[in-house]
């Protein structure tokens, strides 16, 4: 009896000591160490518990412990890889891998024996949840012409600014039918970005990643509550959300002759003031071709993904868009070279591109599958895959093309998809020769925009191969996002521990809440430009490292619409991947 409960003793002894219950002191310290975001980087909204996780260790320290971020217990330990310079941010990072951890549960990642410890973090199954709700919302909180309430913006509710219901038509878009003074009828719609103003390029491109999302996930998209006024409807919140700027996108292009004007918008930008305060005359600027390729690709996919919805209300839409889209497109085939050019009087966001090879593709892809009938062979002659954005849109054609499920496009189908798998490919090479295990080697305006853009040609990629090798890179990117990157912020506002606070966004500059508008990404570090403050703020030299939290940054940490809508793909993808 005696000696079972000596072995009892030493047993329930050791047990204590492997937990780590054996220096409660230091446990407790652990629990409550300030976060050093500086040298331990997580993602910090989470992770799946299935998914690969890697943190980084910016530290000579090799020897890391997960420790249970309430109890302070040791549950794994392992050692970090090797140190791994990047000469784009010009830190040396260690890949720390508890993948094997599945355990659901807040957490903090600790350098053995010290109190050195990151943010929590958690495992868990909805790590995704809520902040894919927000990154949806975000695109309600920048509705143009109607009022935010309380019940829907919380702390972010404001008083409705630019009808836009009196929008002169600006000289370079006069036409016999609507000369120059003209006044037209153009409400509804989102702001661009941090600024009020609307451009067709950018909602295109915007309005095409939401399509496909609610393509490939109607039925997720019906279960993202997003408390907005349409909620309740038999529409699922996220299309409702789309909705308001499709059915502004559908104002923006000429009754009478088909074309499509280039922005929406006030001669100059206005300042940080709240939208009702902007009360600047407001604009419609040029035709151009880019506007009508791009609407005619965009209002053909609406009419593919609405045409059969369960809802009466989007099928009837699908139809106008289908006729929308015949008369840009006639347009456009008549006016194959107006390139979008910067009138004199006028200076705000130009979205301007020379080379419309790539919307001419997509516009063609786009009509192709909305009418069913496959282009000749040669049709992706010149055309490769290459990272999405506004003036890049030949990729957005051949997604739609690779996810083709209709016979006559059997060819064009598996010529797409091996573009979009070669590219995937590509991409998952160049994240496993980068130390922060990301596929992005530019930074430029929106790179984290580039980075989700990446992340859903990885998505795609895993969906059309059905291999997951593209897992840890798409996982690495999400981490990039939200924290493991070499600037230790979590990108999206409002989340995380270290987050952007002054975002260069009117209504969060203005609204006099602390907390910026939340569920925006933030553009991210970018080189482009060095000397948007005034007076300057010290910023990195190093591209990757190259960003500043503050609001006068237009060119790091601005948010636009483009660069939330793959951040509500990848993150709602990542949220839909659970059984
Ligand atoms: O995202 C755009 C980027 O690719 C351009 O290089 C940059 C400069 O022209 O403009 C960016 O778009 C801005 C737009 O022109 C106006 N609204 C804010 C956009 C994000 O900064």
């Amino acid at each position: 009896m005696k000696n079972a409960l000596t072995i009892l003793i030493i047993a329930l002894l050791m047990l204590l000591a492997a937990s780590g219950c054996g220096n409660l002191s230091m446990q407790k310290a652990r629990i409550a160490s300030p976060a050093d975001t500086e040298s331990l980087l997580v993602n910090q909204a989470g992770y799946l518990p299935e998914a690969p996780k890697v943190a980084l260790i910016r530290d000579e320290a090799a020897a890391f412990e997960i420790i249970d971020a309430v109890s302070g217990r040791k549950v794994f330990a392992a050692t970090a890889g090797e140190a791994r310079y990047w000469e784009l941010s010009g830190d040396t990072v260690r890949a720390a891998d508890f993948s094997e951890l599945t355990r659901p549960g807040t957490y903090r990642l600790c350098l053995e024996g010290t109190e050195r410890c990151s943010a929590p973090f958690s495992i868990g199954d909805d790590v995704y949840r809520e902040i894919t709700r927000a990154s949806v919302k975000s695109f309600y909180l920048n509705r143009s012409g109607q009022e935010i309430t309380e019940g829907y913006g919380a702390k972010w509710a404001r008083p409705a600014g630019h009808p836009d219901t009196v929008v002169i038509v600006h000289p370079s878009a006069a036409s016999a039918e609507r000369p120059a003074g003209t006044v037209i009828s153009s409400p509804g719609g989102w702001y661009d970005a941090g600024d009020y103003n609307k451009y067709v390029v950018n909602s295109s491109i915007t309005n095409w990643t939401l399509l496909l999302f609610y393509q490939l996930y109607p039925d997720y998209c019906r279960t993202l509550d997003l408390n907005i006024p349409e909620s309740g409807n038999d529409i699922a919140d996220l299309v409702d959300e789309l909705l308001y700027n499709l059915r502004w996108y559908l104002t923006m292009q000429d009754p009478y002759d088909g074309g499509v004007y280039h922005k929406l918008t006030t001669k100059a930008f206005s300042g940080f003031v709240m939208p009702h305060e902007a009360t600047e005359t407001r604009y419609v600027v040029q035709k151009s071709t880019a506007a009508a390729l791009d609407f005619a690709a965009v209002t053909a996919m609406a009419y593919r993904v609405f045409a059969d919805d369960p809802s009466e209300e989007l099928r009837n839409l699908a139809i106008t868009c289908l006729e929308a889209s015949d008369r840009a497109m006639s347009w456009a085939e008549a006016h194959p070279a107006m390139i979008y050019m910067q009138p004199a009087d006028i200076s705000t966001g130009a979205y301007g591109d020379n080379n419309l090879y790539d919307e001419l593709f997509w516009a063609r892809a786009e009509r192709a599958l909305a009418k069913e009938t496959a282009p000749e062979a040669g049709f992706l002659k010149g055309i490769k895959a290459v990272d999405p954005s506004w003036n890049q849109s030949a990729t957005l054609g051949l997604i739609s093309l690779a996810l083709s499920e209709s016979a006559a496009f059997t060819e064009l189908r598996e010529a797409s998809k091996s573009l979009i798998i070669e590219y995937a490919n590509e991409l998952v090479e160049k994240s496993a020769s980068s130390p922060y295990h990301i596929s992005l080697d530019r930074f430029a305006w929106g790179s984290n925009s580039d980075v989700a853009n990446q992340a859903l040609i990885k998505i795609i990629a895993m969906r059309l191969t059905n291999n997951t090798k593209y897992m840890p890179s798409l996982q690495a990117d999400v981490n990039w996002l939200l924290g493991t990157n070499p600037t230790g912020y979590c990108f999206v506002t409002g989340f995380g521990t270290l987050s952007p606070m002054n975002i260069h966004h009117r209504p969060s500059g203005a609204d006099g809440v602390p907390e910026p508008v939340p569920g925006f990404l933030a553009g991210g570090p970018n080189t482009v430009v060095m000397n948007d403050c005034q007076p300057p703020v010290q910023r990195s030299a190093f591209p990757a490292r190259s960003y500043t939290d503050s609001e006068c940054s237009y060119s790091t940490n601005e948010i636009a619409i483009n660069w939330n809508a793959p951040l509500v793909f990848v993150l709602g993808a990542m949220d839909n991947m659970l059984p």
